[in-house]
């Protein structure tokens, strides 16, 4: 077989995000119903602005506007890790960004597997958030024992989706009929089983330790967690979600409402309550398993690592200010805390808070004499040169904890003294995790290399 039979990972990860969808739609009704409340605030923010309708037509993104962006799902062990990552890859997705949560209480680690050039982003930015859970964090030396072993047993992958892993690494790509069956198999991992795998009482233990390790140690697999679908208008989706009665979380994750949206905004659903069965035929207590919520995404300019660090000084006062930071006049403090933030893309890019795109407009096309004559931003301000904000592909930590804290249910609060442990993390993955950053800045790079002008850098 030669490569020209293959399907392009891009493709397969189209096929794969299509086939989730379908299968969580199945599997949660209400996160149906939450995808028609996005496709209708996105109607509506096209129609009241032609310009953005414009804009997505030109990058191309219109069509794709109401597809999932991100999933997420958590693992218990080192292998399960180490597979995903390889079963990821046939998708053309890749382990960007580790993510510390024990310091906000949740005893997992994490990264995102994702597409990371801009072409395949293009075609198709579908990510998973995935956590890897810290058995050490498990205080109780017995309860901790049985987990890892209940772990060590279990087998999340089917057997025809590890031979077809290996058999994308030989041959270094998937035909369409392998590619097809690839997908089918992969759902697999990703399917919720009702059936616990232990005990009832052992359930209970888990549970108690922390009600996430029991969502990750008692089910066959990783259950797909949550799905999500961008919006145009994040404010107007969580208004809709409440008029509707749809059970939101308090409070949007990320920066406060903005006229130029920075990095990214995110609500959910709050978990649903679901039955579980275990082996003797006893029940959980009705409403005991919150596992599985519905969520939504609003993105907008990636920030350089200067950017980044006001973003977390100002997100910081926000929540010092008052505590949990979910409470009462919340996104009050959070607009007053971002008025530090510039707020157009001429300043964001000039004191070098964020990544843009830089491309020769017509003019400059017609005219390359005029563009080099002068420096980058006198190309711009002379019309010769246009600058995009880059996107921010990424997740948040503080966020990520929000809506891990907000789709737990229970009302515990723990944190763990543990030190993040990228190392041991990147051991379990069997590779090292991209740098988001360096990411981000080739992008910016390499399209200022394609002006032609040579010595001109974007501003830091
Ligand atoms: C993942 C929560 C984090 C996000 O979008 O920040 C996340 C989880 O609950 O497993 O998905
Ligand atoms: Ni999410």
């Amino acid at each position: 077989m030669n490569a020209s039979t293959h399907l392009s990972p891009d493709e397969i990860r189209s096929l794969f995000a299509q086939a989730m969808s379908r299968m969580y739609r199945d599997e949660v009704p209400l996160y149906g119903a939450l995808m028609e409340l996005v496709s209708e605030v996105n109607a509506a923010a096209l129609a009241a602005d032609p310009s953005l309708a414009a804009r997505l037509q030109r990058s191309d993104a219109l069509d794709r506007l109401d597809a999932e962006r991100h999933g997420a799902i958590r693992v218990g062990t080192p292998r399960e890790l180490a597979t995903l990552r390889r079963l990821f890859a046939v998708m053309g997705m890749a382990p960007v960004g580790y993510y510390d949560l024990a310091v906000a209480g949740v005893p997992v680690h994490a990264t995102a597997f994702r597409p990371v050039d801009a072409a395949a982003l293009a075609r198709n930015p579908f990510r998973v958030f995935t956590s890897l859970l810290r058995l050490e964090l498990i205080e109780e030396a017995a309860l901790r024992e049985k987990a890892a072993a209940i772990l060590e047993r279990r087998e999340i992958f089917t057997p025809r989706a590890l031979e077809l892993i290996e058999r994308f690494e030989q041959a270094g790509g998937l035909d369409a009929e392998e590619a097809r069956e690839f997908v089918g198999e992969a759902l697999e991992t990703f399917r919720w089983h009702s059936e616990a795998t232990v005990s009832h009482d052992t359930y209970q233990a888990l549970l108690s330790a922390h009600r996430l390790i029991a969502d990750v140690v008692c089910f066959r697999g990783p259950h797909i967690n949550h799905l999500t679908p961008r919006t145009l208008d994040i404010d107007a989706a969580q208004d809709a979600m409440r008029a509707r009665g749809i059970d939101a979380k308090a409070v949007i994750e990320g920066p406060p409402r903005r006229r130029c949206p920075i990095l990214l905004r995110q609500t959910s659903f709050k978990a649903l309550q679901e039955p579980v069965l275990f082996p003797a035929g006893e029940r959980a207590d009705a409403g005991t398993h919150t596992a599985r919520f519905g969520e939504i995404e609003q993105r907008g300019l990636a920030l350089t690592p200067k950017g980044r660090a006001l973003y977390d000084r100002l997100l910081g006062q926000a929540r010092e200010a008052g505590g949990a930071g979910s409470t009462g006049d919340y996104p009050a403090r959070l607009a007053a805390a971002f008025a530090g933030f510039p707020d157009d893309d001429d300043t964001l890019r000039r004191e070098g808070l964020g990544y843009y795109r830089y491309a020769l407009t017509e003019a400059g096309r017609a005219d390359p004499d005029a563009v080099a004559r002068g420096s980058l931003d006198d190309a711009i301000d002379a019309g010769l040169v246009t600058a995009d904000p880059v996107i921010y592909e990424d997740f948040l930590p503080v966020s990520a904890a929000g809506i891990f804290q907000s789709n737990l249910g229970g009302d515990e609060q723990r944190a763990y003294a543990a030190q993040a442990n990228r190392d041991a993390f990147e051991q379990a993955l069997g590779a090292p995790v991209q740098d988001q950053f360096a990411i981000y800045a080739a992008i910016e790079q390499d399209s200022l290399r394609a002006l032609g002008v040579s010595g001109w850098a974007a501003p830091a």
